[in-house]
């Protein structure tokens, strides 16, 4: 087979604001929720910021974003995916006038990357609400989130509106089933949480996607907006009727994103589900006028497969947000993450079959603990010659899609420069293909060096994937 990828391929990395900016407070920037986790995610969230959260700094790319974007650009990159953080925009989510400074600093950034020929793939809301936005209305539960959100979507779009193509609503939507107040900002601990609340979010966050989609068209007809979808394929523990029941339920717990999104109804298991569990969703009567503005492609991370098994018994392992059944064929990663590249053609393949929509891949990556040595030239590198294998083995499988005659329009490796982990907050897994300098104590001089994966990556991009 030819492992050249289709011309035009959107080759890049990927990351998100709060796990790589820093400056917290710079520049009139407000608290997010990010800003108040504690450290290694251990314990309930802090009253305010404390020295020991890796976020406040993360990798300080606010102030040193040149000379990162200089090196996507040494590594080709045509796309560069990362988030506004929405409380330098509007610092605390609610107020009239939009702080001048943070707009400023994207259009900065955006600059940056147009210089180097990189479009800009933007995600308007990835983990980032404004702290008062979740403490003063308990973030998505409350249905004034979407007036604040519609708001802040307005704004980044008549400013950016020239610069950006590409944009995502909100990162992972359907993770805030699993991680209600980091994906949500909704601070009733998960526990405590009623389905109907948590369906109530859902809600709302569906409505201002659909918004957002709405927006976009009216006010950037060149714009691309997509849904952003943590993919997971669950296959059946085992072929008996009841697994396979069991899993398509399972699946169904996410289909209802990609659902709504692309076919801008509520899906009918989706209505007997609520039903059956006396869950009725308070809809205005516009929403379902607004939900028919669709998406103009689905994009989605993919680190992990699962198994679905109807046996109570089966004991869910450790996974991206959404955990599940481990496969007994599988590997893990050192986080327990359990690698499986056809599970990547299969997604490809699954989300084309039920859609028929361009698909982008935003994510992907091996978090790894990684060494960085010295060379005995004086210079300093990290071999990872395991994540080249699994980046290889991921990207070999989207060919074999792409041949499958899926349109895949891209491909953003996650954390293409090392950052702070999401569901761990620490630095110390890592997804580069740029080391920083930067520990878990706090200590490090920030530094970037290239890993062996970087000259590996420029030379994929290149070839448009003829040397992978
Ligand atoms: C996704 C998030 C990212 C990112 C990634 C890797 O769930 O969208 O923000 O961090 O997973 O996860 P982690 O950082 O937990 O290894």
């Amino acid at each position: 087979m030819d492992m050249r990828f289709p011309e035009g391929f959107l080759w890049g990395g990927a990351v998100a604001a709060n796990q790589c900016e820093g400056a917290y407070d710079e520049d009139g920037k407000g608290l997010s929720i990010q800003d108040v986790l504690p450290h290694g995610l251990k314990g309930p969230v802090t009253d305010a910021p404390t020295p020991d959260n890796m976020k406040l700094v993360g990798i300080d790319f606010y102030h040193r974003y040149k000379e990162d974007i200089k090196l996507f650009s040494q590594m080709g990159f045509k796309v560069f995916r990362t988030s506004i953080a929405w409380s330098r925009i509007f610092p605390n989510g609610d107020e009239e006038i939009p702080n001048e400074k943070g707009l400023q600093f994207y259009d900065d950034l955006f600059d940056e990357c147009l210089k180097y020929g990189m479009e800009p793939l933007i995600t308007i809301s990835h983990y980032e609400t404004p702290l008062q936005l979740a403490r003063n209305y308990n973030g998505w539960a409350d249905r004034s989130m979407i007036g604040f959100y519609e708001k802040y979507v307005r704004t980044l779009f008549s400013r950016y509106g020239g610069k950006v193509k590409y944009w995502l609503t909100f990162n992972e939507i359907n993770s805030v089933l699993h991680s209600p107040f980091m994906s949500g900002g909704i601070c009733i601990p998960k526990d405590e949480l009623s389905e109907q609340e948590l369906y109530q979010a859902v809600h709302h966050e569906l409505v201002a996607s659909a918004l957002a989609a709405k927006l976009a068209h009216e006010m950037m007809p060149q714009a691309k907006v997509g849904c952003m979808i943590l993919s997971m394929p669950v296959y059946p523990l085992t072929p008996a009727p009841d697994d396979v029941i069991a899993t398509l339920k399972i699946e169904h717990q996410n289909d209802f994103f990609g659902d709504v999104h692309v076919r801008g109804r509520y899906p009918g298991y989706m209505l007997r589900y609520f039903k059956e569990k006396g869950i009725t969703i308070q809809m205005k009567p516009e929403d379902e006028e607004i939900l028919q503005n669709t998406v103009d492609f689905i994009s989605f991370s993919y680190y992990m497969s699962v198994c679905g098994s109807a046996d109570p018994n089966q004991k869910a392992g450790l996974g991206n947000i959404i955990g599940g059944v481990p496969n007994p064929y599988l590997h893990a990663s050192e986080w327990g993450w359990q690698i499986d590249p056809k599970g990547l053609r299969y997604v490809l393949n699954r989300f084309y079959d039920r859609y028929q929509k361009p698909l982008f891949i935003v994510e992907n990556g091996l978090g790894a603990v990684d060494e960085l040595v010295d060379d005995g030239n004086g210079s300093f590198t990290v071999w990872d010659d395991y994540r080249i294998q699994y980046l290889r083995d991921h990207l070999i499988q989207v060919r074999e899609a792409i041949e499958d005659g899926i349109p895949v329009m891209g491909y953003t490796a996650w954390g293409c420069i090392d950052l702070v982990s999401a569901s761990s907050a620490e630095l110390k897994k890592r997804y580069g293909f740029i080391y920083v300098d930067r520990k878990d104590d706090g200590s490090g001089t920030l530094n970037r060096y290239n890993k062996k994966s970087f000259g590996w990556y420029r030379d994929v991009i290149q070839t448009n994937g003829k040397s992978l």
